[in-house]
């Protein structure tokens, strides 16, 4: 049976199908590329939880297929919370994770190290064709480098140091990453209540 991955984020989908292949769902999943005629849909909720939703309840209705979905993004302590579920267009338009990432270092360059806390947050969502949702949440604390390091990953990962580590994100093995991420958590969460839907 099929499960469709409600993003268009390579870096998403790469993480999500080794996250989910490891729970040893008994699915093949399919990113939402393989329906290009299904439009984006407009991420309106006010929280990462609202925004996967509407994510996955869009793909499972066009496609007719169980959808999931992840929205995510980046929470700095002393911007409240900020770029939050505006991660992903913090510096205007939409995806540009090197003019997002050094807009958000030149806004805290005057923070010290002791006020550089921050966490990555990541909804699951899941919906079936018939209108049933599930969503669970996952974090990564940790603190914001200075400058950028390291080459893996995506978007803020070269700026977060997770609590425990001396890397940045951006430095971990994608397994290493995925172990102890906020999607990781999100989704080896979510995999038994796909399992049970699914049965
Ligand atoms: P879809 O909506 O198609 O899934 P997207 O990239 O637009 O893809 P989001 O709206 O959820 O996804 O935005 C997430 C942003 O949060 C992303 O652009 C990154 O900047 C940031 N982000 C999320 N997870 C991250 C991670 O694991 N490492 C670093 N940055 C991350
Ligand atoms: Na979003």
């Amino acid at each position: 049976r099929r499960l469709v991955l409600a993003t268009r984020n390579v870096y998403k989908i790469t993480e999500l199908r080794a996250i989910l292949g490891e729970s040893g769902l008994d699915v093949e999943l399919v990113g939402a590329d393989a329906y290009p005629e299904v439009p984006d849909v407009k991420e309106t909720g006010v929280t990462f939880a609202e925004n996967a939703l509407l994510k996955a309840h869009a793909l499972a209705r066009a496609t007719g297929h169980p959808a999931i979905a992840d929205d995510s993004g980046l929470c700095v302590d002393v911007l409240g919370g900020a770029p939050g579920i505006f991660s992903a267009r913090w510096s205007g338009g939409h995806g540009n994770d090197r003019a997002n990432l050094d807009l958000l270092l030149a806004q805290l360059a005057d923070v010290p190290d002791e006020h550089r806390g921050a966490h990555f947050e990541c909804a699951a969502a899941l919906a079936l064709p018939d209108g049933t949702e599930r969503v669970v949440s996952g974090r990564l604390t940790g603190t914001l480098r200075r400058e950028p390091v390291g080459g893996g990953g995506f978007g803020y990962d070269p700026v977060l140091q997770p609590h425990g580590e001396t890397r940045t994100c951006a430095e971990l093995t994608p397994d290493e990453k995925n172990a102890i991420s906020h999607r990781g958590k999100a989704f080896r969460a979510i995999a038994p209540i796909v399992r049970e839907l699914l049965g």
